[in-house]
């Protein structure tokens, strides 16, 4: 019997991966940055046994079944195969937010995933090489790997050995927050993967992200080494921006805002026009994450408590990467 459990939590981007150059690698057009945030995880307990005549995945207590199982039965393969065994898992999953919230689970869950499964397979992998693996079930997953604030370096090679994600800083070296603002909770219309490829494909506007990024990056490193929240905020705003653009003009169009994302984005200036140093971000979907420093955050939160438009209001201090616990879920 080869058991292991993992925790791994969520990250969010202040310059965005969309878009990649190897579907099959999962590898991206530009490099991206995040904060990895305390508070919103995953725990995976995987277990490799002859006794499991197939793979079988539990999330969050119901029996995954179809594409779902398909994605991790996929990942478990390759870490089978990098071990060298060919034992069935049984697999189950738990992310302690809910899972309606419409806050991406991938990435933690991918991040966990791969901790625990190559351990309970007995392979003893450091950051670089988890974070590859990570990256192989979803993108974003390999910055989850890391704790703090991360860069994913897209990296050049065919085979994905150089596109991994590294630490520009730990998570206590900087005091500031990102606040989640629920707004909507149901499953979304169009997937990331499927939208990225898709704005690639058609959109026009997207050589000239892939020109501005860089600079974008730059803005983001500089602030985070100086904490220079003013710097990393508007790099951050803009960047989320200039990613919806593409979204806006892709054809066919992929549109997630809604109504009380405009309402929210508007209180966030308001806040700014008052001196509060706040600025939001935006992933594939209308849910608004604000930036902050831990000082002004109650402030913020108490705003957005009051608003009868935001469903949940969630507030994270920067996280450790993924670890190991001794806590089995089974
Ligand atoms: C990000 N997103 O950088 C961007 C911003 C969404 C918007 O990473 O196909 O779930 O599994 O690699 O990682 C979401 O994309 O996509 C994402 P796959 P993933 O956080």
């Amino acid at each position: 019997m080869m058991k292991s459990t993992a925790i791994a939590n969520s990250n969010i981007a202040l310059i965005k991966y969309w878009g990649k150059r190897d579907q099959n690698l999962f590898l991206p057009q530009n490099s991206s940055i995040s904060m990895t945030l305390d508070g919103l995880n995953t725990t995976t307990t995987v277990e490799f046994d002859s006794k499991y005549k197939e793979d079988e995945v539990v999330i969050n207590g119901k029996r995954a079944e179809g594409k779902v199982k398909d994605k991790i039965t996929r990942h478990i393969d390759i870490i089978r195969k990098k071990a060298g065994i060919t034992e069935r898992a049984k697999i189950v999953t738990q992310n302690n937010f809910p899972t309606a919230a419409g806050l991406a689970s991938s990435a933690s869950g991918f991040a966990a995933l791969t901790l625990a499964s190559s351990r309970a397979a007995g392979l003893d992998l450091n950051e670089k090489e988890l974070s590859i693996l990570s990256r192989m079930g979803s993108g974003s997953a390999c910055r989850s790997v890391v704790g703090g604030f991360v860069k994913w370096v897209k990296g050049r090679e065919k085979d994905g050995s150089d596109s991994y994600a590294i630490q520009l800083a730990p998570p206590d070296w900087w005091d500031i927050r990102m606040i989640v603002l629920v707004i909507e909770s149901g499953e979304k219309k169009i997937k990331s993967r499927a939208g990225m490829q898709k704005t690639v494909e058609t959109c026009p506007y997207y050589r000239c992200w892939l020109d501005t990024i860089e600079n974008d990056i730059e803005e983001v490193e500089k602030g985070i080494k100086e904490r220079d929240i003013e710097l990393v905020g508007q790099a951050a705003e803009r960047n989320a921006l200039k990613m919806h653009a593409l979204m806006f003009t892709t054809i066919p169009p992929i549109i997630y805002w809604k109504p009380e994302t405009i309402k929210a984005i508007e209180e966030v200036f308001k806040m700014r026009e008052e001196g509060i140093k706040a600025y939001f971000t935006m992933d594939a979907g209308p849910n608004v994450k604000i930036l902050c420093t831990s000082n002004e955050s109650e402030k913020v939160r108490k705003v957005f408590e009051s608003r009868e438009y935001i469903k949940q209001v969630i507030v994270c201090p920067p996280g450790e990467g993924v670890r190991e616990v001794n806590e089995h879920l089974f």
